[in-house]
């Protein structure tokens, strides 16, 4: 599994609650982007979420869940990326809903498809850092202080600097991205263009899209070839341990 995420530079992320026409679907799909990430903070359910999936995959494009909600676990899935948030005083978000998951799914979990992202969350007025309470006022070296938790003391497979509907801090994302030498560093938040898709791919290891889709499907298209032209950003950094 971590090396499927290995070449991804770009990502669209698809809510299953919200509605995508079937001609925007597609040129999503076939956008050139590496995968589609499926998942949402609320309304998720499990008919929503396989809907969304047996329609994307009629495009042959990869496909995995994010999952955010026990009951909508949907088989099927390419991958099944377990988000843990690190900057929450809230232990449901880092262990709890994942020990009662286990509890209860046990032997069914394909363990073999599962990636951790270690989540920081720091768009306040997000739903993610609403639902999750997560302490979003943290500073640069806050921030980076959860990414070398995740990268070195968890070694999770993935650090997900998160600032879901507007664009992250500049002085944030380099320490982080300074931060973080073993995991992929995935960003996600604002990339509503061109210019923000490329400063975002300057910094972290894959890129993801959500909202943008949703309100214009050409600036959202046209972040893919901004991210794919820019040089990965560990070309230019790397951790010291
Ligand atoms: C949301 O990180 C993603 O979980 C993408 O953020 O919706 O702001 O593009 P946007």
């Amino acid at each position: 599994m971590r090396q499927m995420i290995e070449n991804w530079r770009h990502v669209f992320k698809l809510d299953p609650d919200r509605e995508i026409g079937e001609g925007e679907l597609r040129a999503v799909c076939q956008s050139g982007t590496d995968a589609i990430l499926v998942g949402g903070s609320t309304g998720i359910t499990y008919d929503n979420t396989a809907g969304l999936m047996s329609r994307i995959q009629d495009y042959g494009v990869t496909c995995a869940l994010e999952v955010s909600d026990l009951s909508a676990v949907v088989p099927g899935f390419d991958a099944y990326m377990i988000p843990m948030v690190l900057n929450t005083p809230d232990s449901a978000w880092i262990i709890g809903h994942h020990r009662r998951a286990v509890e209860r799914y046990g032997d069914f979990i394909p363990w073999e498809l599962l990636l951790t992202e270690g989540y920081i969350v720091l768009n306040g007025n997000s739903a993610v850092a609403r639902l999750t309470g997560a302490d979003t006022g943290l500073s640069a070296d806050g921030a980076a202080a959860c990414a070398h938790i995740a990268d070195k003391l968890m070694t999770l497979p993935i650090v997900y600097l998160e600032y879901s509907g507007s664009f992250g801090d500049v002085e944030t994302m380099k320490a982080v991205r300074e931060a973080v030498g073993r995991a992929r560093l995935f960003y996600g938040g604002g990339v509503t263009g061109q210019e923000e898709a490329k400063l975002a791919a300057s910094l972290a290891d894959t890129v993801v899209v959500g909202n943008i889709i949703y309100s214009d499907i050409g600036r959202a298209l046209s972040t893919v070839n901004a991210v794919k032209q820019t040089p990965p950003s560990s070309e230019r950094y790397s951790s010291s341990i």
